[in-house]
């Protein structure tokens, strides 16, 4: 099991270690990168089974020249978005050669400073962010209730949207191959804004670049004299897609708390693919029964036993439910004891 906790903040050693520091300064800083990546691992040690670079989705934007400031207690800004097609800044991040493996050398150093650290107690995830969500993002400034900007886009310049996504989605290729070079034994895309597209707009615009990724990494690796790493992707509030996801060559098809575990499990298994999740997080503002229920219906219809499933919750937990994470880890090897 492990628990993607994207606020991280939930960890008082976490507000510890980052004291007065900016969070991508934090990033940016091998040392205190890894220190906050091994927090988890060392609180929760033996219940834990995955560890992940202590990063954010948003450093590709920034590869790509745009500026991304982290607004304490709020979550990432970008001063400047992208407007329209016809802002400069557009052809800019269009015509920018990006160089991942130079810019984002300290992700890199992260890792093996990491992998060193872990010494073989747990895998260590790398990960970025899929091309729609950071499109989103690019063009939106920041998270945001209405998508109206991106949907602006998507469906005024679906063109040049499309030349956008291809250009992350290639960015997204190199970056994760320069993580698994510097360590990471597992790679996950998160594509946190899929369910803001319809069925057939994430066809259309997440999809194929999602695709695109999984299509290319492997033969980059092989290229790179890398091991190929297992995949796993995690398109939120895609539930609607799950079919399409189990038959792009990710290997592990990540799920939010709106599946119903048994359902996907049908559906995934014929198709050979591990399912990953996807417990309510809200379920640890709980009691310990309520964690016991989630977690044994959670497990039973991912098929039981102890092999083909990955036990996550189904997004990232916020930072007020520290104990019953605990509960959650005890949970599932209550049920499935190693
Ligand atoms: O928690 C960890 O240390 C793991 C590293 C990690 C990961 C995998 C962080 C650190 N961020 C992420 C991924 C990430 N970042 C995602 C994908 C997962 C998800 O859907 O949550 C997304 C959407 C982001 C963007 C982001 N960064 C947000 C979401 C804001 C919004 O638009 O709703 C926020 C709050 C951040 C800040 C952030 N990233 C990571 C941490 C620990 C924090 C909190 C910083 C702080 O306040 O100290």
């Amino acid at each position: 099991m492990w628990v993607m906790r994207q606020a991280g903040r939930y960890l008082p050693e976490y507000h510890e270690a980052k004291g007065n520091h900016d969070f991508f300064e934090c990033c940016r800083s091998p040392e205190i990168a890894s220190t906050l990546t091994l927090q988890p691992i060392d609180r929760f040690a033996g219940l834990v089974d995955g560890a992940i670079i202590f990063s954010d989705i948003l450093v590709i934007p920034q590869a790509m020249g745009m500026e991304v400031v982290m607004v304490d207690k709020k979550g990432p800004h970008f001063p400047d978005p992208l407007m329209t097609p016809e802002d400069k800044q557009y052809k800019e991040v269009m015509e920018r050669e990006v160089n991942v493996k130079e810019s984002l050398d300290y992700v890199y150093k992260a890792i093996t400073m990491t992998r060193q650290k872990l010494d073989g107690r747990v895998p260590l995830f790398g990960f970025c962010g899929a091309p729609w969500t950071l499109l989103s993002y690019m063009v939106e400034g920041g998270g945001s209730k209405m998508f109206k900007q991106v949907k602006t886009w998507v469906f005024k310049y679906p063109e040049e949207s499309k030349a956008l996504l291809q250009k992350i989605a290639e960015v997204c290729v190199e970056y994760l191959a320069e993580q698994v070079i510097a360590g990471a034994q597992i790679i996950q895309v998160f594509d946190s804004w899929a369910g803001e597209l319809s069925p057939s707009c994430f066809k259309e615009f997440s999809l194929p670049y999602l695709t695109y990724i999984a299509e290319h990494l492997p033969p980059r690796l092989k290229e790179l004299k890398q091991e190929v790493v297992p995949m796993v992707v995690f398109a939120k509030g895609a539930w609607y897609a799950l079919d399409d996801l189990c038959d792009t060559p990710y290997n592990v098809i990540g799920l939010d708390w709106l599946h119903d575990p048994a359902q996907a499990y049908a559906i995934a298994q014929k198709k050979g693919k591990v399912l990953q999740g996807n417990a309510d997080p809200g379920v640890l503002y709980g009691s310990r029964d309520s964690i016991k229920k989630v977690v044994k219906e959670m497990v039973d219809g991912f098929g039981g036993g102890k092999q083909g499933w990955i036990a996550n919750l189904g997004h990232g937990k916020s930072d007020d439910t520290t104990d019953s994470s605990t509960g959650l880890a005890n949970s599932i090897q209550a049920s499935h004891p190693l």
